[in-house]
């Protein structure tokens, strides 16, 4: 499916149209700032193209829409936990049902917000109250905050991650850099490591980078651009890209779509349930992933 191909539902402004694919709600941010489209199922950004630029966010080609799967590129809300700590895989908030809650626009920003929050739905998979909220600020740089709040009245725990998809020219000939030395690798069964020198994109990684920096750049060199990733709330940075063999065992992955994708997430990291971030009754917590192009 292309972005471009969604049926037309409604318009909600000049610049944001309600469209739909497989029943599931899609907006369309159509500005003299930037092009984005965000689905409401999963509350997933799947487009981001500041005006004048290629687009800065990765989505497969082969993508399925349906109601239990995640969208396999964009910005997956893995929520409130991160990897197969629980069921299912990186929580439910990437595959649940998000509502529109409002949206403003003026000359420097178009902002989106959405809501999750608690149901019986939720409750049997996960016991807990809580109200989500999704804030994207769209302009020449991406925002996206993931705030949650504790709306019961016990404390609970819970971890995980804005999870994008960066769309790069060839894997190879790219670079990141401000990720920090230590990281944990969860291909070898979570030991934990240093790296040296800039992260090639050279090979399968799957690294939660424990340390990183206030900024992280990713050096496209193919599209001859630095991308730069800033994230608060979150403990850690995970890179991850699959390489050839993990793409060619995924359904909803091109074979080669390794070589221009790769994954830096914004990530609240816990090695089970019990050990995520505590939020008291009436606490709220913010994750936030901030995308921009670097100048030249
Ligand atoms: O963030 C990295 C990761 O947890 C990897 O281990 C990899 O499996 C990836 O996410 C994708 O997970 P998904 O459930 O979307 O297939």
């Amino acid at each position: 499916m292309l972005i471009n191909d969604l049926n037309f539902e409604e318009s909600l402004s000049p610049t944001i149209s309600r469209r739909s694919i497989n029943n599931r709600s899609i907006l369309k941010i159509q500005s003299s700032l930037c092009e984005a489209a965000i689905s409401l199922h999963g509350g997933h950004l799947l487009q981001f193209k500041p005006a004048g630029e290629k687009d800065i966010i990765w989505l497969s080609n082969k993508a399925i829409y349906s109601p239990e799967k995640a969208i396999r590129g964009g910005i997956p809300v893995c929520w409130p936990w991160f990897g197969t700590i629980g069921s299912p895989s990186h929580g439910f908030a990437r595959i649940s049902p998000w509502q529109l809650m409002n949206w403003q626009e003026n000359e420097e920003a178009i902002v989106i917000k959405l809501g999750l929050s608690a149901s019986e739905q939720t409750k049997a998979i996960w016991p807990h109250e809580f109200s989500a909220t999704l804030t994207f600020r769209l302009s020449a740089s991406l925002k996206t905050t993931l705030a949650v709040t504790n709306t019961g009245a016990i404390p609970w725990r819970w971890s995980g991650a804005l999870h994008s998809y960066f769309q790069i020219a060839e894997a190879t000939e790219t670079s990141i850099t401000g990720a920090g030395k230590d990281y944990i690798d969860s291909l070898q069964s979570g030991n934990k490591c240093e790296s040296t020198g800039d992260l090639l994109i050279n090979q399968s990684i799957d690294r939660v980078y424990t340390a990183p920096d206030e900024s992280i750049v990713i050096h496209d060199k193919g599209n001859q651009r630095r991308l730069s990733i800033r994230n608060t709330g979150s403990n850690a940075a995970v890179i991850w890209n699959p390489w050839d063999e993990i793409s060619k065992g995924m359904a909803d992955m091109d074979d080669d779509g390794y070589k221009r994708m790769v994954c830096v997430e914004s990530t609240n990291f816990a090695d089970n349930l019990e050990s995520g971030t505590l939020l008291s009754p009436e606490e709220t917590h913010q994750l936030t992933t901030e995308i921009s192009i670097l100048p030249q």
